[in-house]
């Protein structure tokens, strides 16, 4: 008999919608788009401290071509990687940036350009939201309650930021209220990473690698953690939390954190509920971790029906079309598997190689089901 083929959802794929990328063009100081030389790709510059004299080991961002901004782009990278559905959303740093006298009106734009741009594919395309989080509460509730109102919307990225304090700040209340009454999933992504004494005077010899692999993580790390220490998910039981980078590093130090809570005098919360409930009724873990191991401990923290496929794109291409977005071959790169999605679809295979159905689940049928995507 003819096999069906398992239909394949990524979670985890960014977009910069044109009109954001014209935000950055016009911008000078991190985060932003630079023109360098004539014939050469615009970077992107976005990380903090990014564009430092003393973080000069590659040169300064990335280069940004059409796979950051141009949607036709991001469904030929589906097409090769055999990726039926993906669930966009803007990357990083999203709207954090903006004066808060503009962020409504542009979060309502941006917003209307995701819904649009999943519009151009039906069924192929959904999306996580951004919302203006250097306005006011008021102005975040209003944007959380019109993103019902499009088809394609399913929740909205956020970074660890909150207002400014964290993400354990009770005046984003209104905020997880108004996400948990809308059904809209948090999306959960770093960026500012740790502070850069900790990686040392010499973290420029190693490029990104440090802020990239651990910097991400555990800066997400925190950020939930300080979420669970703060009640959110007492207070708000039916909120969900979708955590990139397979949730940092919260599985494998979720029984830390219980016996450090269990052993604090100070913090005795009432009705706590525990990590590992929060683990497996509250949060989805990406599978974007790169490694059976990774894979593993996600499932095991929340469950295997609660860990989902992703990929990053369009961060993480492999260095030889880097080298060919410099002008040397311009095209003929599209239908090349990048390593960082053939990596993450290995873990995933091999993490379930004696569980029959769970590898199907974490590549689209759990997103299905916890995303509303069918
Ligand atoms: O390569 C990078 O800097 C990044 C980034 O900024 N955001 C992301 O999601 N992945 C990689």
């Amino acid at each position: 008999f003819a096999m069906s083929k398992v239909t394949i959802v990524d979670v985890h794929t960014h977009v910069y919608p044109p009109r954001y990328v014209s935000i950055l063009k016009s911008r000078t100081t991190v985060p932003y788009v630079r023109d360098t030389t004539p014939g050469q790709p615009s970077r992107l510059i976005i990380l903090p401290g990014e564009d430092s004299p003393s973080s000069h080991s590659t040169a300064a961002g990335r280069p940004i071509g059409p796979e950051y901004y141009d949607i036709n782009a991001k469904i030929a990278f589906m097409d090769t990687h055999g990726i039926d559905v993906s669930v966009i959303s803007l990357a990083n740093p999203w709207l954090d940036f903006l004066d808060p006298r503009e962020a409504a009106a542009v979060a309502r734009e941006i917003n209307y350009d995701l819904d649009s741009m999943c519009k151009t594919y039906p069924g192929r395309l959904f999306a996580f939201g951004a919302l203006p989080l250097s306005g006011t509460t008021d102005v975040i509730v209003n944007e959380i309650e019109r993103l019902p109102g499009y088809n394609y919307m399913r929740g909205v990225i956020m970074g660890t930021g909150g207002l400014g304090n964290g993400l354990d700040d009770l005046s984003l209340d209104p905020v997880y209220r108004a996400l948990e009454a809308n059904n809209m999933t948090i999306f959960l992504h770093p960026h500012y990473g740790l502070p850069k004494e900790v990686f040392g005077p010499r973290a420029a010899e190693y490029g990104h690698v440090l802020p990239l692999a651990l910097g991400f993580p555990l800066e997400t790390t925190v950020a939930v953690s300080r979420m669970i220490l703060s009640g959110v998910f007492d207070r708000f039981p039916k909120l969900q939390v979708l955590l990139a980078h397979s949730g940092g590093t919260l599985p494998f130090l979720a029984g830390r954190l219980e016996s450090c809570i269990a052993h604090d005098a100070h913090y005795r919360p009432e009705g706590r509920r525990s990590i590992w409930d929060v683990l497996k009724v509250n949060i989805m873990l990406d599978a974007v971790v790169y490694s059976e191991l990774g894979v593993r401990a996600a499932a095991a923290a929340s469950g295997g029906d609660r860990v989902l496929f992703g990929t990053d794109h369009p961060f993480f291409p492999p260095l030889e079309a880097e080298e060919d977005a410099k002008g040397e071959s311009a095209d003929g790169k599209q239908s090349e598997k990048w390593l960082s999605v053939t990596t993450n679809y290995k873990a995933i295979r091999d993490a379930f190689s004696d569980n029959n159905g769970q590898e199907e689940s974490v590549l689209g049928g759990n997103a299905i089901r916890l995303l509303r995507l069918a």
